[in-house]
C-alpha cells in the first residue's frame, strides 16, 4: 500500500480520488495522543503531494469519533512540557491542509475530538453524535481551537455553554446551530462523507483548492479583504485550461474532462 497506517490510525485509498483516514484506538475511544496526531499530520502531508489524492474523508468509525486528547499522556505533563509540546504544529498542519475534509462523525466528539472535527470543511454526524468541549471539568480549557472554531460555527451563547458548562450537543442541536451539515441515520455517516467527497474529488481540483482557500479567510480577514481574496481567486482561475473546458463542455452539453491545469 502506498499509504501506511501510523498508530492508532487506519487508511484507505485513495479511491475515487478520496482517501479514507480512521481513527483507531478503540480501547481508548479513540483519544487522540500525540503519537496518533503525528501519523494523522503525516499521512496528510503524503496526500497535499499527491495528485491521486483529491479529498480525505476523517473518520472515528462508527462507534466514537474522538474522546479528546489522551488523558494517560496529559498527566504526565507539566506546565513546561506544554508548552514546548508538538501538538500545535501538528494541528496546524491540519488546518493547512489544502485539499477538503469531510469529517464523519458517530459517537462523541468531545475536547481535542471536537476541535479535529472542526478542522474539517464539511461535517456529517450521525443521529447519535455528541460534541462537546468538556475541559472545564478538568480544570483548563480547549487548546486546538475549540474556543475560536466554535464560537464562530454556533455563536457565543451556544458555545459559552459547552465551554462553561461543558454541557454537550447532540447531532440535531449541531445541525441547529450550523456546526454540522447533515445529521443522517449512524450506518449511512461514513457512506454519506464518501458520497459527498468523491463528488467533490470529479470536480475541477484548481477550482476546489482556490475555492476552499477563499472560504477559510472568510474566518481570517474583514469583509473587503475578503472579497478582494475571492476576487484574486477568481481572476487566477479564469487563467487556466479547466476553467475553458468548463465553459465548453458546457456549451457542447457534455462531461468535462478536468485536467488539474
Ligand atoms: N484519554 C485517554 N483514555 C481515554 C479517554 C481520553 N480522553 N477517554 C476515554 N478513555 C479510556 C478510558 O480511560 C477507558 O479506559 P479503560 O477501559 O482502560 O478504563 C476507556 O477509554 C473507555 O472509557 P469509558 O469507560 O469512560 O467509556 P464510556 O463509553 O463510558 O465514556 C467518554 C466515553 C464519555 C468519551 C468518556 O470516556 C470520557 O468522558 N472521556 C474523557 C473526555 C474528555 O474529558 N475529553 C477532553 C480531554 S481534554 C482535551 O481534549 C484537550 C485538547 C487539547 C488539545 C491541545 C492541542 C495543542
Amino acid at each position: 500500500p502506498r499509504y501506511s497506517a501510523a498508530e492508532g490510525l487506519q487508511v484507505a485509498g485513495p479511491e475515487a480520488g478520496v482517501l479514507e483516514i480512521r481513527l483507531d484506538r478503540p480501547q481508548a475511544r479513540n483519544a487522540l495522543s500525540t503519537p496518533l496526531l503525528r501519523g494523522l499530520a503525516a499521512l496528510l502531508e503524503q496526500a497535499e503531494r499527491d495528485d491521486d489524492v483529491r479529498a480525505v474523508v476523517l473518520t472515528g468509525g462508527d462507534k466514537v469519533f474522538a474522546a479528546g486528547a489522551d488523558l494517560a499522556e496529559m498527566a504526565a505533563k507539566d506546565m513546561q512540557a506544554v508548552l514546548l509540546e508538538e501538538r500545535p504544529r501538528l494541528f496546524g498542519v491540519v488546518a493547512r491542509f489544502p485539499k477538503p475534509i469531510v469529517a464523519a462523525v458517530c459517537g462523541y466528539a468531545l475536547g481535542g475530538g471536537c476541535e479535529l472535527v472542526m478542522h474539517a470543511d464539511i461535517v456529517i454526524a450521525g443521529e447519535g453524535a455528541q460534541f462537546g468541549q468538556p475541559e472545564i471539568n478538568l480544570g483548563i480549557i480547549p487548546g486546538a481551537g475549540g474556543t475560536q472554531r466554535l464560537t464562530h460555527a454556533v455563536g457565543k451563547s451556544v458555545a459559552m455553554k459547552l465551554v462553561l458548562a461543558g454541557e454537550f450537543l447532540t447531532a440535531a442541536e449541531a445541525l441547529s446551530t450550523g456546526l454540522v451539515a447533515e445529521v443522517v441515520a449512524d450506518d449511512a455517516c461514513i457512506p454519506r462523507a464518501h458520497a459527498l467527497a468523491q463528488k467533490i474529488a470529479a470536480k475541477a481540483p484548481l477550482a476546489v483548492r482556490l475555492a476552499k482557500d477563499a472560504v477559510l479567510q472568510s474566518f481570517e480577514v474583514p469583509l473587503s479583504a475578503g472579497l478582494a481574496l475571492e476576487r484574486r481567486n477568481f481572476v487566477v482561475l479564469a487563467g487556466t485550461e479547466d476553467r475553458n473546458e468548463g465553459v465548453k463542455s458546457f456549451l457542447e452539453k457534455r462531461k468535462p474532462e478536468w485536467k488539474g491545469r
